[in-house]
């Protein structure tokens, strides 16, 4: 929808480089209406992620054999990409709490009179790191007090893909978009207003089957049964970014035998991948529930979770109990 104006070559006349045709983050988010200070906040995140990623590297130095010159304790890597995102963000004039994954408590930063709480899950996956997969940043954009349904209090969300490439992929509520860093240093668009396929071919089941209750166990043997290809590499972000990439399929981490709860934490990774996905045309369910009408209530809460294209969703209602 925005490239067409970039195209019709209102924009960039005159310019004969390749920059004429590319759109980067800063120019869609202000062509898309992205509200100004939102759309500063999300460009200081992808920002970050720069810095992350290269945190991310530094630490592979370290496996690699590399020792901190001055023998100092380093921060583990989760710890010390927190650091970084927090810092940022307390400069950033847009922030008032950070509620992060590395914290029990929300964060008070700026001055309290900043219009965003910002969510994150600064490292998800880090026990991949030292394997080479890849690893990402989950981020949660609220208005209003996070203790409240997503429906009500979320305004953006965005996660941070570091693999081969770094890419980015965020919502402000106007569709959901891809972008790439590239060798400049820019988030240019890659993919404008991903749109899933009502039905996939691809599946992600977390937890160990033997833990699996009786009807998600069926519901997994029935994918099987349809011929949908195993796809799970053991972090939320590279799988979710799966899904959206190849335009379906269905991940799943579900309640199990001893967590009725599951694993995955509602505020800091749930929600910011169902806002997402919603935008890109898929559901997010705990199978009873869409993910974004529950209500946090702790921050640490966990929920089960049904998230990917349309059918997929539909097939898993099938088989869990219904809400009583
Ligand atoms: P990790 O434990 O490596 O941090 O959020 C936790 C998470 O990874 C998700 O990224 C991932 O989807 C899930 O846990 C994987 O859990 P399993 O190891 O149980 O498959």
């Amino acid at each position: 929808m925005y490239r067409r104006f970039y195209e019709g070559g209102m924009m960039g006349e005159g310019i004969c480089d390749y920059t004429k045709s590319i759109i980067d983050l800063r120019r869609h988010m202000w062509m898309a209406g992205v509200e100004v200070e939102l759309r500063r906040l999300i460009w200081q995140i992808a920002v970050v992620g720069k810095y992350i990623s290269a945190k991310i590297h530094e630490a592979n130095r370290k496996l690699a054999g590399f020792k901190n010159i001055y023998g100092e304790d380093q921060l583990s890597l989760d710890r010390s990409t927190d650091e970084i995102l927090k810092n940022q963000l307390q400069f950033s004039g847009f922030v008032r709490e950070y509620a992060s994954e590395e914290h029990d408590t929300i964060i008070k930063i700026g001055t309290g009179s900043e219009k965003y709480i910002v969510t994150a899950d600064p490292l998800d996956g880090s026990s991949l790191v030292e394997t080479n997969l890849a690893i990402g940043t989950i981020i949660g954009i609220h208005k209003e007090s996070i203790f409240d349904t997503g429906k009500n209090t979320m305004v953006a969300a965005l996660y941070i893909t570091y693999g081969p490439l770094i890419t980015m992929v965020y919502s402000a509520g106007k569709g959901t978009h891809e972008f790439v860093l590239n060798r400049e240093g820019e988030y240019v668009l890659a993919q404008e207003d991903i749109q899933l396929k009502p039905k996939g071919n691809i599946f992600s089941p977390g937890g160990i089957r033997r833990d699996w209750l009786p009807e998600h166990a069926r519901f997994i043997a029935k994918l099987e049964e349809e011929g949908y290809k195993l796809r799970y590499s053991g972090g939320l972000v590279p799988d979710i970014n799966q899904l959206l990439i190849k335009k379906g399929g269905i991940f799943t981490y579900p309640a199990l035998q001893k967590a009725p709860r599951g694993k995955l934490r509602l505020l800091f990774e749930l929600q910011p991948m169902a806002f997402i996905m919603e935008q890109a045309g898929g559901r997010a369910t705990d199978g009873r529930e869409d993910i974004l009408s529950l209500k946090v209530e702790t921050l640490d809460q966990l929920a089960p979770i049904y998230i990917g294209s349309i059918a997929e969703i539909q097939m898993a209602e099938q088989f869990l109990p219904k809400k009583k």
